[in-house]
């Protein structure tokens, strides 16, 4: 039995492993877009109904990615693996199991919003390869017992190949990455005409989130050669224009705090963060250009294809819309992304800040939906009026007597005016708020607890800078962000 499937199933996965490396190398040499298991990878994200990337963003956070790969490469072998044991009865099955991968990748490849019509051929080759070598591997003989040193030899040759190909593969990235990392530690900063003002006092520790969540559909991080980018700007405006990296860099600079949220964070989640972003003021550029007044979008457009539209009246309004090449004194990392990403205070990410951006096009909400307006969330995009609990932690256990309570509450643009504090169902008690550089970032706030032994629920709202107080009643992130007063569990002891 062994000898007629698990052999035949080896050599297929084999072949398919040779295949999908040299199509890996090939694309990681000319375009590492069209690697076909990213591109697989980025099709599935993209295809995946809203409910389960909802899931996979809450229960696999960061970790979305390495699972979906790996999710991947199971259905792969299963599939290579069946193909393998059939080309064996049947030797055409290894010609047309290889062009249904090696379709499958090139038009997965070619679906990926940024793609032009070479990043199909990776794929192909790798598919002709696989197929080539199984179908010469494949006797079609029904009762064949395959020669134990035929088999090895074809194993090892295969592998070989298969990890040697796969190694070029991450070695030609590594190197590539290895500049872009180096040209983006060379960049300096000339200084910000309008730079932040040094953080209040009293501000608490954990004001600025030294790692700042991520959130995106890139299966991998763009990796940009500033020394070649540029910015288009084009569409219903005066004057197109293009903007490489230095341009921006001569124009006055501004440097500001602002909390940084996405729409898909739960109630009490940790999809929030705030930095000091360094960045040029998007409204007087916009200005200069000559906006049409018919235009109420903004699309910014990244390199890997996502698109983000933005309302023009919200970049108008006197708020630092801007796009960002700093982060907390550096080049922008890699993974939020540089070198420019737009950042739009008020607005969560979805809506207002692109991250590897190449393009601005003004048009009309009418005219043009983006990729998650597509999806069926909000165009618009304003953040809600929220606050979380971060100390006690959940089930926490806490000795009884003063117990500091400690959270952020936020509400950009507007403003926190108020948080207050409900144990179990006591009347609120107004919670102490720590001082802030503007509107545009989360509040620290703190509540001295008298607590009593016992098990007991801590609630938190926040009223914002309109005097409207958060919304209790609980709602789902999709399609506008989550609502609903957060609460936690802790026992006193
Ligand atoms: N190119 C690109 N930009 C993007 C996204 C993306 O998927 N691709 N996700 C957006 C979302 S949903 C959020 S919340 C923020 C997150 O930015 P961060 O990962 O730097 O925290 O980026 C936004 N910009
Ligand atoms: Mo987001």
């Amino acid at each position: 039995m062994l000898q007629r499937t698990g052999k035949p199933a080896l050599i297929g996965v084999l072949s398919a492993a040779l295949g999908v490396a040299a199509a890996e190398v090939l694309a990681a040499a000319t375009r590492p877009a069209a690697g076909p298991l990213v591109a697989v990878g980025g099709a599935v994200i993209d295809a995946a109904p809203t409910p389960v990337k909802e899931f996979a963003v809450r229960t696999l956070g960061t970790h979305d990615k390495p699972v979906l790969l790996a999710s991947i490469a199971v259905v792969l072998v299963l599939f290579t693996a069946t193909v393998g044991i059939l080309s064996f009865r049947r030797r055409w099955v290894a010609i047309a199991g290889a062009a249904v991968f090696g379709l499958a990748g090139a038009a997965a490849a070619l679906a990926r919003p940024a793609a032009i019509a070479y990043d199909a051929v990776p794929s192909l080759v790798g598919a002709a390869i696989a197929g080539f070598v199984l179908y010469h591997l494949a006797k079609p003989v029904r009762e064949v017992v395959i020669d134990r040193r035929a088999f090895l030899r074809a194993a090892v040759v295969l592998g070989g190949g298969a990890l040697i190909a796969g190694g070029t593969a991450e070695t030609i990235k590594r190197v590539r990455g290895g500049a872009i990392t180096k040209s983006r530690e060379a960049i300096r900063f000339p200084v910000a005409a309008d730079p932040a003002k040094p953080l209040p006092n009293g501000t608490a520790p954990g004001f600025y989130t030294p790692t700042l969540y991520r959130v995106d559909t890139a299966l991998s991080v763009p990796r940009i050669d500033v020394s070649t980018w540029s910015l288009r700007i084009h569409g219903m405006i005066g004057k197109e224009t293009s903007l490489t990296f230095d341009d921006l860099l001569k124009r006055p600079l501004i440097e500001r705090d602002i909390t940084l949220n996405c729409v898909s964070n739960e109630v009490g989640g940790p999809y929030i963060g705030t930095a000091r972003w360094l960045g040029v003021p998007l409204a007087p550029l916009l200005k200069e250009l000559g906006v049409d007044p018919a235009a109420d979008q903004l699309v910014a457009r990244s390199v890997e294809g996502m698109t983000i539209g933005t309302p023009v009246a919200t970049i108008m309004d006197g708020r630092d819309a801007m796009l960002v090449v700093g982060m907390n004194g550096q080049p922008l990392p890699l993974e939020h992304g540089f070198p420019v990403r737009m950042l739009t205070p008020g607005l969560y990410g979805y809506a207002g800040a692109c991250k590897w951006m190449d393009e601005l096009e003004l048009t009309t909400f009418a005219d043009y939906d983006a990729y998650w307006v597509k999806r069926g969330w909000g165009a618009r995009g304003p953040v809600k009026t929220a606050s979380r609990i971060d100390s006690p932690k959940p089930f926490a256990s806490v000795k009884a007597g003063k117990v500091n309570v400690a959270g952020v509450a936020w509400a950009q643009r507007r403003g926190i005016r108020n948080v207050e504090i409900r144990v179990d169902d006591r009347d609120w008690q107004k919670a102490d708020l720590l001082p802030v550089p503007s509107s545009d970032t989360w509040v620290q706030w703190r509540y001295s607890w008298d607590a009593t032994p016992g098990p007991h629920t801590l609630t938190v709202r926040a009223t914002d800078g309109t005097g409207a107080v958060q919304v209790e009643e609980r709602a789902t992130p999709f399609p506008d962000g989550a609502t609903g007063w957060h609460s936690i569990t802790a026992t006193v002891q």
